[in-house]
C-alpha cells in the first residue's frame, strides 16, 4: 500500500468508547486538493471509499467546521482535513491555533515538499537558506498538540497510533498535524497486517485523588459565600446533570464562562449566567464577594477572571477540578486532576447533608431573577430599526430549547454570553477561546453535520462575514440548513467601543470612503459609507435572503426561516452605538503610558485604578 492509502484505512478503524457508546473517531475527511495531496491523499480517499470526504471552500474553515463538530460530539468525534502544500497548508494554522486554545480535536494533514529533495524547489515550497531540512509546516509546531513529518513510509504506523493518543486524550487533546511529503504519499511500502485491525479508544473517566476531594469538601463546610464556576469541561464530560444535582443538594450557585454556557439552565435559582469581563450582575457580584471559588473544566482566562479583578475576598481560596493537570493548577488552586463528571460526583458524596447558608443561595436565587428582568428589559427594546439585544431576543425566542446559537468574534460574543437564555447544555457554541472572526458560518456547519435535527442559527457580523462568507457554498452543497442571521453595524462596533472607551474614538474601525487621507473617527461625519450589499452577496453564493428592516420583521424572517428547508441568511442592521453596558466587570487592555490625547491620558488614569484591583491569586 502507499503510505496515503495506509493512513486512510488505518483511520477508517478508529472508534471512541465512553460509558460503554462506542462510535467512529472519524466523521470524515474534509479536504482541499492540490499537486500535494490530490495523487496521494486525494487518490487513497477515492480508492478506500469508506470515509465521507466534504469539499469545503477554504482551508482555515474546514479546520473550523471540523472543530465545531468535534465541540458539539463534546471531543469524542472529530475529522481529519487534507490541505496541498504551501498555502493551503499554512492557511490551517490559524485553525490549528483554535483547536489546541479551545483543547479541541482535530486531526490536520498538511502535504508537505519532497522528502527526497528530487525537484527542489518544488512549487510553493519555503527554501529557508541553511535550514534545507525546514518546511512551512513547521508553523503547526507550537499550535499543535502533536506535530510529526513522516518523512519514510515506514514511520507512518507508530506516528498514527501516537497521534490518535493524543486526539482522544481529554488532558492532551488539541490540534494534531501530521506532515506529509507529497512523494511519500505516493511511496508503497508492505505494512503489517496489525494496523489495519479495528481500535477502540476508551475515554476514561479518572477519578481526582479523594485526599484533593476531601480537602475540597472541607473548605466548602468551613465557607460562607462559596461559587462554582462552570467551563467548556462541564459541558465535554457530559457533567451538567451532576453539576445540577450536586447545585440543588448544597444550595452552591454557579456562574459560566463561555464555554461552559449552558451548563445550567438559565432558569434554575442557583444559576448565575456569564461570569467575568462579559458577565451577568448576578455572576459579577457574588463572585466578588466569594470566600471560596470552585473551578471545574475551565482555563480561567482573562473574561473569566475579570482580568483578576473579579474575585476580591480577601480570605478567597480557589479550588480547579480539571481533567487536565496544567489547568487544574492554575492560579494557585487546589488542584483536582480528574474527569469533570466522577470529581462532581466524589463531592457530592463528600458534601452530603451540607447545605449552604440559607442567606447565600436566596441571595442568589434573587439576583437570577433580577438578572433576567433585565435580560427581558434589553429584549424589549424600543420599536424601529433593532438593537444587536433585541435581534438576540428576538432569535431566542424563535429557537426551540435544543436549537443551537453559533457565534465567535466582535461584539455579539459579550451580549450573547449575558443575555442568551440557554435551556439545553448544547444550545450555545460561542468560540471565545480564538475568538476567532470568520469561525461563524463554518462552525455552524460544523455543528449542523454533528445534530442535523437541531436548527442551527449562526449570528454574524459584518466583519466577520466579510473574512468568511464562503462555507455558505458547503452548507448548500451538504444540504446542511442554517439560519445565519447577518448583522450590519459598517464595521466594528466591537472594537470601535472598546477604542472609544480608550480615548481614540474609532479610529480606523469603520467601513468608510477615505477622504483627505484619513478612514476617519466616530465623530467625524464627514466620510461616506461603503456601497456594500452583503445581503447581495450571500444571495450569490446561493442561500436564500431575507431582507429585515424592523424588528417586526426580523420575527417575520426568523419564522420564515424556520419553515425553510435552504440555508438562509437574515440581513438586518443594528445600531452601531447601542450596546449592552458592562455588568461590574473590567477588561485589561492597556492604555499608552504617555500621549498627545487629553482622551487618552484620561483613559490611562481610569486603567491605572482598574488595574489596582487585580490580584495575583497564588
Ligand atoms: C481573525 C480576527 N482578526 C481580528 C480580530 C480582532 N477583532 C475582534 S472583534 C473585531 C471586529 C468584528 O467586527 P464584526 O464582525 O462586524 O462585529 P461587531 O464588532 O461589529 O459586532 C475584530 C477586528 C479577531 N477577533 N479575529
Ligand atoms: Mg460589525
Amino acid at each position: 500500500m502507499t503510505t496515503a492509502q495506509a493512513l486512510v484505512a488505518f483511520l477508517a478503524e478508529q472508534q471512541v468508547e465512553r460509558d460503554g457508546a462506542r462510535a467512529p473517531l472519524l466523521a470524515g475527511v474534509l479536504g482541499i486538493f492540490g499537486h500535494g495531496n490530490v495523487a496521494g491523499v486525494g487518490q487513497a480517499l477515492q480508492q478506500h471509499g469508506g470515509l465521507r470526504f466534504v469539499l469545503p471552500r477554504n482551508e482555515q474553515a474546514m479546520v473550523h467546521t471540523a472543530v465545531a463538530y468535534a465541540r458539539h460530539r463534546n471531543r469524542l468525534q472529530t475529522w481529519a482535513c487534507t490541505s496541498s502544500i504551501g498555502p493551503g497548508a499554512t492557511n490551517m494554522v490559524t485553525g490549528a491555533a483554535l483547536a489546541t486554545i479551545n483543547r479541541l480535536p482535530v486531526l490536520l494533514l498538511p502535504g508537505d515538499v519532497f522528502a527526497s529533495r528530487r525537484v527542489n524547489p518544488a512549487l510553493q515550497q519555503l527554501e529557508l537558506p541553511g535550514a534545507p531540512d525546514a518546511s512551512v509546516n513547521d508553523a503547526f509546531r507550537p499550535v499543535s498538540r502533536f506535530f510529526d513529518r513522516i518523512n519514510r513510509p515506514d514511520q507512518l504506523g507508530p506516528s498514527l497510533l501516537e497521534a490518535v493518543r493524543v486526539l482522544t486524550d481529554q488532558a492532551e487533546t488539541g490540534a494534531v498535524t501530521l506532515a506529509l511529503p507529497q512523494d511519500v504519499q505516493a511511496e508503497a511500502h508492505d505494512y503489517p497486517r496489525e494496523l489495519f485491525e479495528r481500535r477502540v479508544w476508551r475515554i476514561p473517566r479518572p477519578v481526582p485523588d479523594p485526599a484533593a476531594v476531601a480537602d475540597l469538601a472541607a473548605l466548602v463546610r468551613a465557607a460562607r459565600r462559596p461559587l462554582i464556576v462552570a467551563g467548556g469541561g462541564v459541558i465535554y464530560s457530559e457533567a451538567t446533570a451532576a453539576l445540577r444535582a450536586l447545585a440543588d443538594a448544597t444550595g452552591i450557585p454557579v456562574a459560566e464562562t463561555q464555554a461552559g454556557k449552558g451548563a445550567m439552565p438559565y432558569d434554575h435559582p442557583g444559576a448565575l449566567g456569564a461570569l467575568g469581563a462579559t458577565g451577568t450582575r448576578a455572576a459579577n457580584l457574588v463572585a466578588r464577594d466569594a470566600d471560596l471559588v470552585i473551578a471545574v473544566g475551565t482555563r480561567m482566562g482573562d473574561f473569566t477572571t475579570a482580568s483578576r479583578t473579579a474575585f476580591q475576598d480577601p480570605g478567597l481560596r480557589l479550588a480547579s477540578l480539571n481533567v487536565a493537570a496544567y489547568d487544574a493548577h492554575k492560579l494557585g488552586a487546589l488542584a483536582l486532576v480528574g474527569d469533570a463528571r466522577a470529581g462532581l460526583v466524589a463531592l457530592a458524596a463528600a458534601l452530603a447533608g451540607h447545605r449552604v447558608e440559607a442567606a447565600h443561595a436566596e441571595r442568589a436565587a434573587r439576583l437570577n431573577r433580577e438578572w433576567d428582568a433585565e435580560v427581558g428589559r434589553l429584549y424589549a427594546g424600543e420599536a424601529g430599526p433593532p438593537t444587536q439585544a433585541q435581534v438576540i431576543g428576538a432569535v431566542n425566542d424563535s429557537a426551540e430549547p435544543r436549537d443551537v446559537v453559533v457565534c465567535a468574534a466582535g461584539s455579539m460574543p459579550g451580549d450573547l454570553h449575558k443575555l442568551w437564555r440557554t435551556r439545553d447544555p448544547k444550545g450555545y457554541h460561542v468560540e471565545y477561546g480564538y475568538s476567532c472572526m470568520g469561525y461563524e458560518i463554518a462552525g455552524g456547519l460544523g455543528v449542523k453535520l454533528a445534530a442535523p435535527e437541531r436548527e442551527v442559527y449562526v449570528l454574524v457580523g459584518d466583519g466577520s462575514y466579510l473574512m468568511m462568507p464562503s462555507e455558505i457554498v458547503t452548507a448548500v452543497q451538504e444540504d446542511a440548513k442554517l439560519v445565519i442571521v447577518l448583522v450590519d453595524n459598517r464595521g466594528f462596533a466591537s472594537i470601535g467601543a472598546l477604542s472609544r472607551s480608550l480615548g481614540t474614538d474609532g479610529f480606523g474601525t469603520l467601513y468608510r470612503h477615505r477622504r483627505d487621507g484619513s478612514l476617519g473617527t466616530d465623530s467625524a461625519d464627514s466620510h461616506a459609507y461603503l456601497p456594500v450589499d452583503l445581503a447581495a452577496n450571500a444571495e450569490s453564493l446561493g442561500a436564500r435572503v431575507i431582507r429585515a428592516v424592523t424588528v417586526d420583521e426580523l420575527r417575520d424572517a426568523l419564522r420564515v426561516a424556520r419553515d425553510e428547508t435552504r440555508t438562509t441568511v437574515i440581513a438586518v442592521a443594528a445600531d452601531r452605538y447601542e450596546g449592552v453596558p458592562s455588568y461590574d466587570s473590567w477588561w485589561d487592555v492597556p492604555v499608552a503610558e504617555t500621549a498627545e490625547s487629553a482622551g487618552v491620558r484620561a483613559a490611562r488614569r481610569d486603567y491605572e485604578a482598574a488595574r489596582a484591583a487585580g490580584r495575583d491569586y497564588l
